[in-house]
């Protein structure tokens, strides 16, 4: 290692290695009451809709000591998902479960800078998050200094041109890092734009806080229900997962200067998959051989049937 650069740094370096477009860290506090009622308030509106293991663990969402003891920073990473440009983006598929599934992607990737970081703080621990676990990624993005949160919920990074088509993940350590600066709660640079809002098919989303009740993301990969809506129209939209208040900001249409990450180039396999009448027509054997490694897994094949047919007959 170069003795001129500082140990976070060098960890910040391996946070770029990795394939992330930005990291930062933030000291691993209780996130406090704000953060606590408004989780609350959201939940108890209901907008979590079937999500019933977002009630789950609501103590430990707060504190990032109570995933792993002695906890004194998380350092929030964010690696991009845009399809390299000579990728062409999937008719019915969300453009982040075209490649390889990032949770295994992004822990494998994360190992080098963990073993950094006790090679640097010996003695220290460390623990990997990528979405599962009850942490809330987009605040501690904030705390670290990444970006900030759209009026379509997501985190967006203004980095390299990122925007919000990124993944997050955290690495929760005992190592003291020193803080980012973190951007700030309230600074909301959407101003008056409001075309994630107009573009939402299912009107889900007031400033900041969606309700997934509403929201086609929502509907097609998680809803385990035996039929949709009857108001959730899918013809000519994907059947898996939403990008429309993705497509629709001005922060994705900046370009991009980050690197693509090969793993989420879209699966050629999927390419076989033309029409939503390919996907209703699926067995469970052509299932598990396509999407093997896929974070389509997430919906079951019955699900992907119920959409498919769902896209047939509106
Ligand atoms: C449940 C979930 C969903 C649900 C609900 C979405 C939602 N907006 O909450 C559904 C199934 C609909 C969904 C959809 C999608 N998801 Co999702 N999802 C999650 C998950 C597992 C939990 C999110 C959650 O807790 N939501 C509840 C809300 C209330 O909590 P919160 O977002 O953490 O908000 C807190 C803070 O932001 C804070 N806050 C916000 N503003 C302010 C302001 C003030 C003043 C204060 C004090 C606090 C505050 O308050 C909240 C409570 O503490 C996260 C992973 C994770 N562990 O965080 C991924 C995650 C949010 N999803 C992700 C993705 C990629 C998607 C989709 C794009 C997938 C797709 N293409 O279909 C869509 C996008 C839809 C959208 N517009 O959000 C990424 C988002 C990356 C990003 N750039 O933000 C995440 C982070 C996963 C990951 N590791 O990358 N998702
Ligand atoms: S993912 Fe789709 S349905 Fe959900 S809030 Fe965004 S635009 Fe609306
Ligand atoms: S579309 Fe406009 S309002 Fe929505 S997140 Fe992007 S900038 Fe903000």
């Amino acid at each position: 290692m170069n003795s001129t650069v500082s140990p976070s740094e060098a960890i910040r370096q391996a946070c770029f290695r990795a394939g992330a477009c930005a990291a930062g860290f933030a000291e691993a506090c209780d996130l406090g009451e704000a953060s606590a009622s408004l989780y609350a308030a959201w939940l108890a509106d209901g907008r979590h809709a079937s999500m019933a293991y977002l009630e789950k663990y609501q103590e430990l969402r707060t504190n990032p000591a109570s995933l792993l003891e002695g906890a004194r920073t998380v350092v929030s990473l964010a690696f991009s998902y845009r399809l390299p440009p000579h990728a062409a983006r999937h008719p019915l598929f969300a453009d982040y479960a075209l490649g390889a599934d990032y949770h295994d992607v992004l822990r494998r990737r994360l190992e080098p800078v963990c073993a950094l970081i006790k090679e640097l703080f010996p003695g220290t621990e460390t623990r990997v998050c990528v979405d599962t676990a009850p942490i809330h990624e987009r605040l501690w993005a904030l705390r670290a200094g990444l970006g900030f949160i759209g009026r379509n919920s997501m985190l967006i990074v203004p980095a390299r041109g990122a925007g919000s088509r990124v993944f997050l993940a955290e690495i929760i350590t005992t190592a003291a890092l020193p803080p980012d600066t973190p951007m700030h709660l309230d600074y909301d640079p959407c101003g008056d734009c409001t075309r994630c809002l107009d573009a939402c098919p299912g009107r889900a989303l007031a400033p900041r806080a969606i309700d997934a009740r509403r929201c086609y993301s929502f509907h097609t990969i998680e809803n385990r229900s035996e039929t949709l809506p009857r108001d959730v129209r899918l013809r000519g939209r994907r059947i898996y997962g939403c990008d429309l208040c993705q497509d629709a900001c001005p922060f994705n249409r900046v370009e991009y200067s980050g690197p693509y990450i090969e793993d989420f180039a879209p699966r050629p396999e999927l390419t076989l998959l033309k029409t939503a009448a390919d996907v209703a027509a699926l067995d469970h054997a052509r299932y598990i051989q396509l999407f093997r490694g896929s974070a389509i897994r997430r919906a079951k094949l019955p699900q992907l049937i119920r959409n498919a047919r769902r896209s047939l007959e509106d």
